[in-house]
């Protein structure tokens, strides 16, 4: 397999985490942001959404991390990223829906620039924009987590899932951005928790070959 990623994309870590737990050997094509190697010809011939990442996997071009994870997950169900009852299932994808669907899209690069660029917003604009939309993503997933996370080591229950999968990136993205996380004790010791598990750790920004 070929995963199309960029060391710093948040969406590519997602991925890069399910790969590892699934065991499955990738080899990382770098795409940067910051030279708009994703706007390319080329890239955008692998995903015409010029968005990182791309998987190249089984002789398929897959785009959308969500859509790379459930494929991961049903070709190769072990282990499993989802419970297997549907409506733990469906509390599952909701928590990873609330990341990838109300928190990451609204502070994406794009997004960014385009405050800073056509709308005229210096730094401090653009990262009270930031930390509004992960406080508000992340005020309602503190409360799913409270009430799902039976051990604060798992974002459901006390196994691994999707919603973990989504949750570290997203965390790791915040802090970078300075957001404060102390209202959200439970995101954060799901996280600390997470973060030792080795499919989490070697998936890190700073362990790709990538980084700079
Ligand atoms: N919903 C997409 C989001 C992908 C995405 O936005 N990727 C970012 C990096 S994390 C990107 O390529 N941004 C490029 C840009 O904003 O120009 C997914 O989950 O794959």
């Amino acid at each position: 397999m070929n995963l199309y990623t960029f060391f710093r994309s948040s969406a590519a870590f997602r991925v890069r985490i399910a790969l590892n737990i699934k065991g499955a050997k990738y080899d990382s094509i770098s795409k940067a942001l910051g030279k708009n190697e994703h706007r390319t010809d080329e890239y955008l011939a692998i995903n015409p959404q010029g968005l990182i990442p791309a998987l190249d996997a089984d002789g398929h071009l897959l785009s959308q991390s969500l859509a790379i994870i459930e494929y991961l997950e049903e070709t190769r169900p072990t282990p499993p990223l989802l419970p297997k009852e549907p409506a733990a299932r469906a509390k599952v994808r909701a928590m990873a829906l609330a990341v990838a669907c109300e928190i990451h899209p609204l502070n994406n690069l794009r997004v960014l620039n385009y405050l800073r660029q056509e709308l005229g917003q210096n730094d401090d604009g653009v990262n009270t924009w930031y930390r509004h939309w992960v406080a508000e993503g992340f005020q309602g997933l503190e409360i799913m987590l409270r009430e799902s996370s039976s051990t604060k080591r798992y974002c459901y229950g006390d196994s691994l899932s999707m919603a973990d999968v989504l949750l570290v990136p997203q965390i790791y993205n915040a802090r970078r951005f300075k957001c404060d996380l102390s209202p959200y004790p439970t995101l954060v010791a799901v996280d600390a928790h997470l973060q030792t598990l080795p499919a989490f750790e070697s998936a890190r920004p700073e362990a790709q070959p990538d980084a700079v």
